[in-house]
């Protein structure tokens, strides 16, 4: 695990890489969009993944920063990724409730979109329900300015919190990320594959975008394709990957 002095220094030496995991369309394999991931590389050359250093980023505050660099990078990168089918790709970006709590957090959005060119409605956010949880009213209000900017917001690890359904009324939320401890268990897990079910036709009901996480196997693909939900991401397809690895498997034709 890294220390705060770790990640200054990381910051410093210019050692933070996004990385992007692809999203997919499990009706045909075609490729939708992405999700940047942080990753941290050592002096070493070793490559850390975000969950051994998201907690001191946050516990730090150094998220604020961070989180304003990746997403900037992040829409600089997607802006050069190629329309497939007409269909612009998607690019989404975790905010941690650190990043959401600032005051600057909806001219950040604006500054990183307008400097990078990126189309607006390109941009989905991500949000946990912690994030959201501490004051509803709030988040609804910055969510809507979020959303008057033209750029889009997710829910993640839905399903892992304990009042999920209550949120999904009341505030602007456009797509849900079911968390992959409900993938998991497909297809064999009754209480999985219900929960599945449920979000599916919550979706299919509402008009919101569901992107299955955590897609590991063939049989769980073929069960969310079977209830209804399209978009996935998950080792299936494969993990996150820098840029130039990720526009060489999905970036031609
Ligand atoms: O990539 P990995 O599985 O290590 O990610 C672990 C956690 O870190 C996930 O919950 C993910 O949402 C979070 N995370 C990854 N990249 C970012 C980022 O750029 N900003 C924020 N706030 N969280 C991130
Ligand atoms: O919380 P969030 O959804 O942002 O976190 C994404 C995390 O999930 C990343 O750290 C990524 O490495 C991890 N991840 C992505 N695909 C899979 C998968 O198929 N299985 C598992 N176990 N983890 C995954
Ligand atoms: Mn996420
Ligand atoms: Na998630």
């Amino acid at each position: 695990l890294e220390t705060e002095r770790a990640l200054r220094e990381a910051m410093a030496e210019d050692r933070l890489e996004v990385w992007y995991q692809p999203e997919i369309d499990l009706r045909d394999g075609s490729w939708l969009g992405a999700e940047a991931l942080l990753r941290l590389r050592e002096r070493d050359g070793t490559l850390r993944a975000a969950q051994d250093f998201i907690d001191v980023a946050e516990s730090s505050g150094l998220i604020v920063p961070i989180g304003r660099a990746v997403l900037e990078r992040a829409c600089g990168t997607a802006r050069d990724w190629p329309a497939r089918a007409g269909r612009a790709p998607v690019l989404r970006v975790n905010l941690s409730a650190r990043q959401f709590e600032q005051p600057s957090l909806v001219s950040d959005v604006e500054a990183a979109l307008r400097e990078t060119g990126l189309p607006r409605a390109r941009l989905c956010l991500e949000l946990t329900e912690t994030a959201l949880l501490a004051d509803a009213e709030g988040a609804a209000r910055i969510l809507g300015r979020l959303r008057a900017l033209g750029v889009r917001i997710a829910l993640d690890d839905f399903g892992t919190g304990w009042s999920s359904l209550g949120y999904l009324r009341r505030l602007p939320i456009d797509t849900i990320k079911l968390d992959r401890s409900f993938v998991a268990g497909l297809p064999d897990d009754r209480y999985d594959s219900a929960i599945v079910e449920g979000v599916a036709g919550i979706s299919r009901r509402t008009g919101l975008e569901v992107v299955a996480e955590g897609v590991e196997t063939q049989a769980q693909g073929e069960a969310l394709r079977a209830l209804g939900i399209f978009r996935a991401q998950g080792f299936l397809f494969a993990p996150a990957l820098p840029n130039e690895e990720l526009l060489a498997r999905y970036g031609a034709g």
